[in-house]
């Protein structure tokens, strides 16, 4: 027990006995004598040091600059210098250049953006960049020219009494290339359902029952015409499905995307009548059929069939002036409060016409194809000169629908400004930041965010040590005005507990100058 007890304040240094202890005790004025010979030897040293400090050795003076750049603060007038050289003008060049063809992701000029986007930031002076390759689940409409794939009012189901007018354009320079996709919804299930058209408000649960229990409408075999937001997609068919729905037409009410008064296209920046949205039915973010890792192409995919996450029913998006060709002839009860939109007629919910369409019924056709494609991210970096295991990240997505001069390419134009000055900063040695900054173009983000998420999923544990922070752009510009509202959640981590989680820290290069020192952090 002594003996055991002794050892133990050995152990922390103190003394093994009483009796050790009070010889301790008495050497208290050696100690004294002890530290005032250290500190004349200290003096001693540090005068000899002071006077033989030209003859530090070549290392010594590799280390010192090293320990000096590790105890420097951020150089902050680097944020005001790149700030100063980014070029509105080239920005320009940069988005007329970028969107001269529709490049969907998986297609050919989709591969071709992506391998400019990394030639170009090897010109501008990164000192790496490569093409991440992921083989990821796509959708596709019909291809090439505009098929007949639509919504239609039938005769004895084949001649036509009314078809939309999707390929109606107010620029057709502009929107009529012949690449250009179909409007359509990527994962719809393809058919060609048949149904009385009911209108079900924005086709959520509640609008489905309030149809069923108090209008007494029995949606089973019907079409849905709803109307854009306040519920995915994709969940909208999920909920006109569950009540027996066979289709369902999404179109945006000028109501919920325009403002009253607001000019439409052309003499203002408001939906005309003739847009049709192009979307993904996918709630959950990341690639279907890899779920939790990355797509590569070696890995394990699920079968289509075994994949819970697509719409039961097929899903087609009109325009409003289309949609009111169908709301204007609807029979039945007025709409509920809450359910007016602000198309100039009087909304009712149906089932099926009036007048000369009565007893026509509505079908959709929608042709989609589901295939594996190759997609890559792009990821450059500029490495750190004191820590370059931390990295200050950069993204935006470069796929788009069609040219996506707004969503997202004008980021894609600003991130190869953004590279080219720094670039020059580099080459003329005038800067090199303290961490690595890590630029990300990504791929098939319109599908569900696949290129951001598949790169989580195969770095998780690399980003959760190395990253310091992540700047996502996604419609970098829009208009004239500083597009807040379009947070995209881009880039998913793993936290503590093992859920994917998703963060944004700023979009917009007016927020970056005036709102966030990150130049602090590079
Ligand atoms: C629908 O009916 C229920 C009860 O039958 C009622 O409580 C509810 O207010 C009605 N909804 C509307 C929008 O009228
Ligand atoms: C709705 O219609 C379907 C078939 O038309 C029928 O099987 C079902 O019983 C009906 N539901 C109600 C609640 O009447
Ligand atoms: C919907 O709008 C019409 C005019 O188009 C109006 O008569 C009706 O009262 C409105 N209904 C509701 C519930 O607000
Ligand atoms: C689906 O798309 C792929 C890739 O574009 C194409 O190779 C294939 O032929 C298409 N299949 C159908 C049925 O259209
Ligand atoms: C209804 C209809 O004719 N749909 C067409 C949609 O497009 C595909 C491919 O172009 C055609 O095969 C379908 O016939």
């Amino acid at each position: 027990m002594e003996a055991e007890y002794g050892t133990i304040l050995l152990a922390s240094g103190q003394p093994k006995t009483v009796e050790e202890g009070q010889k301790t005790m008495s050497k208290g004025r050696y100690i004294i004598l002890a530290v005032l010979c250290g500190t004349v030897a200290l003096a001693v040293g540090v005068i000899i040091g002071w006077f033989s400090k030209s003859s530090l050795t070549e290392e010594d003076r590799v280390a010192l600059d090293k320990f000096r750049a590790l105890v420097r603060g951020a150089d902050e007038t680097v944020g005001n210098t790149i700030m100063d050289e980014i070029d509105s003008e080239r920005i320009r060049e940069n988005l007329r250049e970028l969107t001269k063809k529709p490049h969907m992701a998986g297609t050919a000029p989709d591969h071709e953006m992506a391998e400019l986007i990394r030639q170009t930031w090897l010109d501008n002076g990164l000192d790496e960049a490569r093409l991440v390759p992921y083989d990821f689940l796509l959708s596709y409409p019909p291809m090439g020219e505009m098929g007949p794939n639509n919504t239609a009012v039938t005769v004895d189901g084949t001649d036509f009494e009314f078809e939309d007018t999707r390929t109606a354009h107010i620029e057709p320079e502009l929107q009529g290339d012949p690449d250009a996709p179909q409007f359509f919804y990527a994962f719809s299930p393809p058919g060609n359902p048949v149904g009385e058209l009911v209108f079900a408000n924005y086709g959520r649960p509640q609008d489905f029952e309030y149809l069923e229990k108090n209008a007494s409408i029995n949606c089973t075999g019907k079409i849905a015409i709803v109307k854009y937001g306040r519920e995915g997609r994709g969940t909208k068919a999920t909920n006109a499905a569950a009540v027996g729905a066979v289709g369902i037409i999404i179109y945006p009410d000028p109501a919920d995307v325009n403002v009253p008064g607001g000019q439409v296209y052309p003499d203002g920046w408001f939906l005309p009548g003739t847009g049709v949205e192009r979307g993904s039915t996918l709630s959950d973010p990341g690639e279907p059929l890899t779920p939790g890792y990355p797509a590569t192409d070696y890995a394990y995919r699920k079968p289509l069939g075994d994949v819970d996450v697509f719409p039961p029913i097929p899903i087609l998006p009109i325009s409003y002036n289309d949609a009111q060709e169908y709301l204007l002839r609807l029979s039945g009860e007025e709409v509920p409060s809450g359910w007016n939109g602000s198309l100039p007629i009087t909304y009712r919910l149906g089932p099926g016409f009036t007048d000369d369409w009565a007893a026509r019924e509505v079908r959709i056709n929608v042709y989609t194809n589901t295939t594996i494609q190759r997609v890559y991210n792009v990821i450059g970096m500029i490495k750190g000169r004191v820590e370059p295991d931390r990295y200050v990240m950069f993204g935006n997505h470069y796929d788009a629908w069609v040219q996506g001069a707004i969503d997202d390419t004008s980021s894609t134009a600003i991130s190869l400004e953004l590279t080219r000055v720094m670039g020059n900063l580099l080459k003329e040695e005038k800067w090199r930041p303290r961490r690595s900054v890590v630029f990300a173009a990504w791929g098939a983000e319109e599908f569900g965010l696949f290129g951001s998420m598949e790169y989580v999923e195969q770095y998780a544990k690399l980003l959760g040590e190395r990253l310091v922070t992540y700047v996502n752009m996604d419609v970098g510009v829009a208009g004239s005005y500083v597009t807040l509202r379009y947070i995209e959640r881009c880039l998913a981590v793993l936290n503590s507990n093992g859920r994917y989680y998703f963060f944004t820290l700023l979009l917009h290069p007016y927020i970056l100058q005036t709102h966030f020192r990150w130049y602090s952090l590079i």
